[in-house]
């Protein structure tokens, strides 16, 4: 299998891309491979899911069987180690010393963890099977910070953080870090079920047509679980540690478990005692009457995600819905026709269905209902609903002006969407005495006092909305879906546990990133980006080094830098290799970090790269004789000719006469005492200190080499290119559109550059036969396309390169050949080619031929 070069022929591009399409080979192959053993009836599990493993040398049992093994228990098999960050686990008999330094931070296991984990059916603690001996795992824990109370404090007193309780004591430099934090983190999961819920549905709607833009056609239900996580985690829990509990009556929250953790979600019993989700567990205990104690209760992340497929199957089974617009994995929009559902009692008892179903088939989750003939009205309602509540308002239902008044009267003005802490103020200033909807409404005559007010865009948006309208923006959600839902970036944003002492630990960590976002996310998206955004949490000066929150990052200051790639990539070398120089470029010292986010925006698909990205074939240029082919008469026995297709660098002029690259390294590293001094000046460093400077020199060099520097050089060029095409130009309607010799339109370079051919050939054998093929092109071109003129000057200024260097090389069989192409064809080239009337009269007249 690791000889198949098959995708080397078809994607020439470089190391990096084969690699790539072969791992997403290898993957799809690995995919077919299980579902064919489970079809003849071989067991199959999830033991490895999440697993990136990969094999390190000779092993019993061998890479084979453990490959099978492990694709067969739900694990990713790396075929190949792009870098050691890849894998999330190395399997290995033993290393060599070298390797045990290398991969000194790695999960290097023996293959019996992975006999063993099938065997009891589970994952099991990767420590002991580590083949790393003690004395390794040791240093590692003494550089470890993470597990000291304070960065200051050298006491040999090893004490975890108090708050630590019911969380592992992380390591942000174990190449696992990032997915065990991904599997805890709230956020990385409510982001990643949005992004899978928009993309189901652009796959599951392709093709329905989209809803025209009219008003009040429909109506909107906009259904939302109650206290989800809150509810989920209550029906999964632990029924032996808390029997009692009565989630009508008790407060309930859902948190990581210590008083400095958020609240993700509390049940009504807990917002009663004023307790709301986002808040600390902490400001919530403070908050209980006596004897009332507070029962948090762990994620049920699983459970959620089951939960939520279940409330959308049963929303999707819903014939009358035109849509199930998903908002988020406890929430959707349902559209449908007004014609479908007319009457108040009707909608009433579809709602009521929908709950009972709801709340049946996920074991008790309730769900509310608001439901509006726009978007802001059934999300208004939606409000009035909960909690176990129906509510019901539309514009066009609605006679009774009492109970117009009721419904608007019941809101906050920051209730209305869009509406926040800024919003709130300006229109209080405005307005000091409006407290609800209802007043503002009353106050509010036309949209132009919200619109100087609020702005253009939110004074409409309010205006509307206390209308009952949307604004086009929000409608966009209903009139445009698929627009909308297209993943337009991909994010990962890592704001705990991140306690860096060395720029090569941020190193590493920032490849483990980019593998997971570039072969894992875009790979699973078919994208690549051509924008990396990356933003940077540096602890504020006066913020305590330890916050609050334990491992959290606490008060902090933003700095943050994008780069344009200029053209689409999804080579995670060139992207890990940009992050690395973008984090230098941010004044943010390892210590000080506190939180990494990175953003890939301008995301195209794969296939619609074909010409543009690094990946498929390289980067192609914008200008190259498209229909020159390359003459196919035999060559020479001269070396290679100097012009060609794609030949753009003047540097790259005369290379044959140029010293080899290799010889003048090789000339450089022998005599250059600097080099020697350097040299010397390492080895009399530290160790550790040697160490992190060799890798910063090392990562500096491989940023200024990389391909992704070639690839900003190579567009700097192209828009030089671009410059130069339309400065060539008088203006736009000018009759001569640029003629391109060697990617140079501008005619005065073309001479110096012709010049500099002529010189250097006529004291040699004259031109190579290749070069004079592109001349002649653009020669025969100029005169085709009326520019003869040019082609005069040309000649004119060979023929007095020939007469100053008569004397000299005048015996040169490079002379002579240039004398015969400048009587022979240049000359004669003026005549024949096709012009016009007006150009034979110009000639006559200005240049007597
Ligand atoms: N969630 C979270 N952090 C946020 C927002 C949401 O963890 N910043 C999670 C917890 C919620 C779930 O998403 O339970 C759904 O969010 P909702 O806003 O719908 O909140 P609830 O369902 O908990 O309460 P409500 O009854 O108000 O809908
Ligand atoms: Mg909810
Ligand atoms: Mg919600």
């Amino acid at each position: 299998m690791s000889n198949d070069n098959s995708n080397q022929i078809n994607k020439p591009s470089g190391r990096g891309s084969y690699f790539y399409n072969k791992k997403v080979k290898q993957a799809e192959q690995d995919k077919i491979f299980r579902k064919q053993y489970e079809k003849i009836g071989k067991k199959t599990t999830t033991i490895f899911k999440n697993c990136i493993i990969y094999v390190n040398g000779h092993t019993i049992p061998g890479r084979l069987q453990i490959h099978d093994m492990v694709i067969l228990n739900g694990g990713n098999f790396l075929h190949h180690l792009s870098s050691k960050g890849a894998a999330t686990h190395i399997i290995a008999n033993s290393l060599p010393p070298k390797k045990r330094i290398e991969f000194k931070n790695y999960k290097v296991l023996k293959p019996q963890w992975i006999i063993d984990c099938i065997k009891q059916e589970k994952l099991l603690p990767w420590q002991n099977y580590s083949i790393l001996s003690k004395d390794d795992t040791q240093q590692n824990l003494v550089l470890d910070r993470s597990t000291v109370t304070t960065p200051i404090n050298n006491s040999k007193q090893v004490v975890p953080n108090q708050q630590s309780k019911t969380n592992a004591p992380p390591n942000c430099k174990d190449p696992n870090f990032l997915i065990d934090y991904f599997k805890h983190s709230r956020l990385h999961h409510l982001s990643e079920w949005k992004a899978s819920l928009r993309q189901n549905f652009i796959e599951s709607y392709k093709g329905t047509q989209l809803l025209p833009h009219l008003e009040t056609n429909y109506t909107i239900l906009h259904i939302d679980f109650d206290c989800f996580f809150a509810t989920v985690a209550y029906l999964f829990r632990d029924k032996r540690k808390t029997p009692l509990l009565d989630f009508d009556k008790d407060p309930i929250v859902v948190c990581h478990g210590s008083k400095a953790s958020d609240i993700a979600s509390c049940n009504y019993a807990a917002r009663k005692l004023g307790i709301k989700n986002g808040m600390w567990v902490g400001t919530a205990e403070k908050m209980l009457p006596n004897g009332i104690k507070l029962t948090s209760l762990p994620y049920e992340f699983e459970n959620i995600d089951n939960t939520s497929k279940t409330f959308y199957n049963i929303l999707q089974a819903v014939d009358q819905f035109h849509y199930v617009l998903p908002v988020s994995i406890d929430e959707a929009i349902c559209v449908m026709n007004v014609d479908a559902m007319q009457s108040k009692q009707t909608l009433r008892g579809l709602c009521n269905a929908l709950r009972q179903r709801i709340k049946l088939e996920t074991g008790g989750c309730v769900v509310s209902v608001g439901v509006g003939d726009s978007l802001v009205l059934a999300r208004l309602a939606l409000k009035n609903a909960k909690p176990n509540g129906i509510s019901i308002f539309d514009n066009d239902m609605n006679d009774d002006q009492d109970e117009i008044i009721k419904f608007w009267s019941s809101f906050k003005i920051d209730d209305l969407p869009g509406v926040g802490r800024s919003t709130l103020k300006k229109l209080h200033e405005k307005y000091p005495k409006v407290k609800t909807l209802q007043q503002l409404r009353e106050v509010v005559d036309d949209m132009k006092t919200l619109k100087v007010c609020l702005g253009n865009k939110l004074g409409e948006k309010v205006y509307l909305a206390i209308q009952g309208k949307d604004d086009d923006e929000s409608a966009r959600i209903i009139y445009d879906p698929f627009d909308m839902f297209e993943r337009k970036s991909i994010s990962i944003d890592v704001n705990w546990g991140i306690r860096f002492e060395f720029m090569g630990d941020i190193d590493r960590f920032l490849d483990v990133c980019t593998a997971y976002m570039v072969d894992q996310k875009m790979a699973e998206y078919k994208k690549c980006t051509s924008s990396i955004t990356l933003k940077l949490m540096k602890r504020c000066a006066d913020a305590p080094v330890d916050p609050m929150k334990y491992m959290g990052m606490g008060r902090c200051d933003p700095f943050s830098t994008t780069s344009r790639l200029g053209v689409p990539t999804n080579d995670v070398g060139i992207i890990a290799t940009e992050l690395k120089h973008m984090f230098r470029t941010l004044p943010v010292p390892p210590l000080e970090l506190r939180g990494i986010s990175i953003q890939f925006n301008k995301l195209v698909d794969v296939n619609d790269t074909k010409s543009t990205s690094l990946k498929k074939g390289g980067l192609s240029l914008l200008f190259h004789n498209d229909e020159v082919t390359t003459p196919t008469r035999p060559e020479s026995n001269r070396s290679p000719g100097i012009f060609s297709e794609h030949n753009s660098d003047p540097h790259r002029k005369y290379k044959r006469l140029r010293r080899s690259p290799i010889k003048e390294k090789q000339y450089h590293e022998e005599t250059d005492p600097q080099q020697q001094y350097q040299e010397q000046f390492f080895k009399e460093l530290p160790t550790q200190i040697r160490n992190d400077l060799q890798h910063e020199i090392a990562i500096t060099t491989k940023i200024k080499d990389s391909k992704l520097k070639r690839m900003k050089d190579e567009l700097q060029r192209r828009e030089k290119a671009i410059r130069n095409m339309n400065s060539h130009f008088m203006n736009s309607d000018s009759i001569f559109a640029p003629i391109k010799f060697q990617n140079e339109t501008h005619f005065k370079k073309i001479c110096s550059m012709v010049t500099d051919w002529v010189r250097e050939s006529i004291k040699n054998k004259g031109p190579h036969p290749r070069d004079l093929y592109f001349f002649k092109k653009y020669v025969n071109k100029l005169c085709d396309s009326d520019r003869v003129h040019l082609v005069l000057r040309l000649a004119d200024m060979i023929s007095t390169i020939l007469n100053l260097m008569t004397d000299q090389f005048g015996s040169e069989e490079g002379f002579a050949e240039w004398e015969t192409i400048l009587i022979k064809f240049i000359l004669p080239s003026m005549k024949q080619n096709k012009r016009n009337f007006q150009m034979e009269r110009k000639l006559d007249i200005e240049y007597d031929i």
